[in-house]
């Protein structure tokens, strides 16, 4: 095996512990430690995404490709995306996850036209279906990319073109087959230019209806042919355009009860796309959570003095921790999972910094998942936040909340009393600095 190695002098990654000088090692995601009676690996699902860690060039707006892959031999052709699969399984298999994620066009070049588009996915299909069964990592969702090619310059379900809304759905069906070929677990609608850049151009309802056409038809095509894997629609407010329709999470849901979808897709949410929404990424796991939505998460973060979707790698605990607080709270991700939708620096050419970026994640979320699991084991922080509703536990709010009253009968209530009970504080730096105690 050596000769031919992408990532020669690299061995498995290993648990090693927190002591451990290894920089290629995990110091806190151990595979089968076991919090809250589940293995890590099953917490997390761990997935590497094949568009930023296999194809991602480091080029920017600014200037060319930086990125140094000497198993690339330049171009898009079906040749160089079928050597890429052993890169990319002999990558993750080091690495020790499960997954990994794709776009169609990521794993397979675009072809002259639609038909040799789908020969070359099927042929990198196969290669991807014969690695995954040798080493048993599988597909955590799969999705199309209808964002790239000029033909959806107006957006794809949403394009003013109605060409262009029947390519894209050619598109999403060869996708969806191939994603169900593959075992995958899900399937993600990303909007990619699903929204406008001008409202003067836009007519708005026609698009969002569109939208919703495009999902009922992916719905049920994956009916007809036994996909039973989850739907995700991944909330992103802009970028590439102004504004998009899948702003948030609270967009998204309401798009998706709307328009009767609400039982068949449930969210992917993004920490980088919440920042851009102005929430924070808890902000979206719980809006999701309280619902029943919450499905799946990429994981990166963004920098707060970028306004773009930097897809930095997560490394930040106080983040994986009110991640996964959330998570745990709402029951965890399965079938989902935690895809680093998240990308080297432009000057983290190397492919040995592929390695650090991932095994820096695991181990941020590895330390999160831990961190929050001896927050809800001692309970301390969920007991302030009982006391904080101890009314509403009381005679009073319990008949409201069962719905036994009325303003009216409200209204007597408070005449008699005159005026409401005193508040009291909130504590939120008490909060805080009990959040650190664990930290
Ligand atoms: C882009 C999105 C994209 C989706 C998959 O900003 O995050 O990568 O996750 O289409
Ligand atoms: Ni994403
Ligand atoms: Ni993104």
């Amino acid at each position: 095996m050596a000769a031919n190695e992408a990532f020669p002098g690299i061995g498995k990654i290993r648990y090693e512990g927190p002591d451990t000088k290894n920089m290629l090692a995990f110091r806190h995601y151990d595979a089968d430690a076991i919090v809250e009676g589940l293995p890590m690996r099953d917490h997390f699902r761990f997935a590497v995404s094949w568009w930023h860690t296999f194809r991602g060039t480091g080029s920017d707006p600014f200037g060319a490709p930086t990125m140094i892959r000497p198993w690339e031999r330049g171009g898009d052709s079906l040749e160089a995306a079928l050597a890429r699969v052993k890169v990319g399984f002999e990558f993750m298999e080091k690495l020790g996850v499960g997954f990994y994620c794709f776009h169609d066009r990521d794993v397979a070049p675009e072809g002259r036209d639609l038909a040799e588009s789908n020969r070359n996915l099927d042929a990198v299909a196969a290669a991807l279906r014969a690695e995954q069964e040798r080493s048993g990592i599988r597909l955590l969702w799969g999705t199309a990319n209808l964002f790239s090619h000029p033909r959806y310059v107006h957006g794809a379900a949403t394009s003013c073109n109605a060409e262009v809304f029947a390519f894209a759905a050619a598109q999403v069906k060869k996708a969806l087959e191939t994603t169900h070929a593959l075992g995958g677990a899900g399937y993600v609608f990303w909007g990619g230019r699903e929204g406008y850049q001008c409202l003067w151009n836009t007519d708005m309802k026609r698009e969002i209806d569109h939208l919703a056409r495009f999902m009922h038809m992916a719905v049920e095509h994956a009916k007809k042919i036994g996909f039973t894997g989850q739907f995700y629609f991944e909330p992103k407010p802009r970028e590439p355009t102004k504004h998009q329709y899948d702003y948030d999470c609270a967009a998204c849901i309401n798009f998706l009860r709307a328009h009767g979808l609400a039982d068949h897709v449930k969210m992917n949410i993004e920490t980088n796309h919440a920042t851009l929404a102005g929430h924070e990424m808890q902000h979206e796991l719980e809006y999701a959570g309280m619902q029943g939505f919450l499905g799946s998460i990429d994981a990166n973060t963004g920098d707060t003095l970028l306004g773009w979707d930097t897809d930095q790698f997560p490394t930040d605990i106080y983040l994986t921790t009110r991640i996964m607080y959330t998570i745990l709270k709402y029951g965890g991700l399965a079938p989902g999972g935690v895809n680093f939708d998240a990308k080297v620096r432009r000057e983290s050419f190397e492919p040995v910094d592929l390695f650090h970026a991932h095994i820096g994640g695991m181990d941020a979320f590895a330390r999160g998942l831990k961190i929050a699991a001896a927050m809800r084991a001692d309970g301390a922080l969920q007991r302030l936040v009982d006391e904080r509703y101890a009314s509403w536990s009381g005679p009073l709010g319990r008949r409201i909340e069962s719905g036994s009253e009325s303003m009216e009968s409200l209204e007597r209530e408070m005449l008699a009393k005159g005026d409401a009970a005193p508040c009291t504080s909130g504590r939120q730096e008490l909060f805080e600095n009990i959040v650190n105690t664990y930290l």
